[in-house]
């Protein structure tokens, strides 16, 4: 089994459960190789897969390729091209077969592919694990079903992206004994449980200032913090925000950076697109530059004073809407 650098939630219950169904067919040497290493909110997970369910996982840092002159069969989970199997990569030219189980749409053509377990209408690579473990008759035990809801969990955002199928095969990994409390703590990235995190939002809604504009009706804030800028944007969006542009001093670049986020629907309806009308007049007045898509993206203006860049950033609003803009103006609480 392999799997993309940097694995994720999905993409270690994905791969221990194929794993763990091939090894009860009876094919003694299986192993989860994963390159460069296993992100932090998916450690939990590659630690029950070993330990609970005896799958042996392999971590192969930079520069390293495990030594295998030949490999029968290759599983590529969650993975759609060979650049994301980084060091691996090299691998696949000694596996005699290749099989695929994954739900990303695009994805590159594969030589000596025997077998392709590939929907982009499924939620999770783990919902095709689950189906595959089950097609192939191997009892799921609690442990294996609760690492699958929670690969579900982590890739739908909690059943944001959903379809039927995602609630029945949930309902059935939860009939199968999986454990819904610890599926949620599995799934949930451990940046939400940082202190560090949790100041940053604070201090992100402390410093922001909102704006609201009338006809296109929009609601657009600006913060700064200092680090967990995505979060920061990501929280204002959350409490109602259409538009958040986040602000941070980057010290290595000796510029601003700006980090936005916005709520397609809103941008759409208003005819707003943040990173040309809001952004790219501060890095043609400034310096620099950066980019992203309607609703995610961050710049670097090269300027080193933040309050600078965010007047400047307020004169450009304030430009584009003239009278129909204005500061939300609340009094703090006394206290
Ligand atoms: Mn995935």
């Amino acid at each position: 089994m392999l799997t993309h650098s940097n694995a994720d939630v999905d993409a270690v219950a994905a791969s221990c459960a194929v794993a763990y169904a091939v090894k009860n067919l009876g094919v003694e040497d299986v192993k989860v190789l994963i390159p460069e290493g296993i992100s932090v909110d998916a450690r939990d997970c590659a630690k029950i897969c070993s330990e609970a369910l005896g799958v042996t996982i392999e971590v192969y840092r930079k520069n390293t390729v495990p030594m295998a002159s030949s490999i029968d069969v290759c599983v590529l989970v969650d993975t759609a091209t060979r650049v994301q199997l980084k060091n691996l990569a090299v691998l696949i030219d000694n596996c005699s077969a290749l099989a695929v189980v994954d739900h990303h749409a695009e994805r590159e053509e594969l030589e000596n592919l025997v077998l392709a377990i590939v929907s982009p209408e499924s939620s999770s690579s783990s919902e095709l694990a689950f189906k595959l473990v089950k097609a192939l008759g191997i009892e799921i035990p609690h442990e294996l079903a609760t690492l699958l809801l929670a690969g579900i969990l982590s890739d739908t955002r909690r059943f944001l992206r959903s379809n039927p199928t995602t609630f029945r095969i949930a309902a059935e990994l939860l009939e199968k004994s999986a454990d819904y409390n610890e599926a949620l703590k599995l799934s949930t990235p451990r940046t939400d449980l940082q202190r560090g995190s949790r100041i940053a939002k604070i201090k992100c809604i402390l410093r922001h200032v909102g704006f609201r504009v009338e006809s296109p009706e929009l609601l657009i804030a600006l913060s700064e913090v200092g680090a967990f800028e995505s979060h920061c944007a990501n929280l204002l969006l959350s409490i109602g925000y259409d538009v958040a542009m986040v602000l941070t001093e980057d010290d290595a670049l000796k510029a601003v950076r700006i980090v936005f986020r916005a709520k397609s629907d809103s941008v759409e309806r208003a005819g707003i697109d943040v990173y040309n009308d809001f952004l790219k007049p501060l890095i043609e007045k400034f310096g620099g530059g950066g980019g992203g898509h309607r609703v995610a993206g961050a710049v670097v203006v090269m300027r080193r004073d933040v309050d600078e860049v965010a007047k400047a950033l307020g004169q450009v609003l304030r430009m584009r809407f003239g009278s129909k803009i204005r500061v939300f103006a609340e009094e703090r609480v006394q206290v």
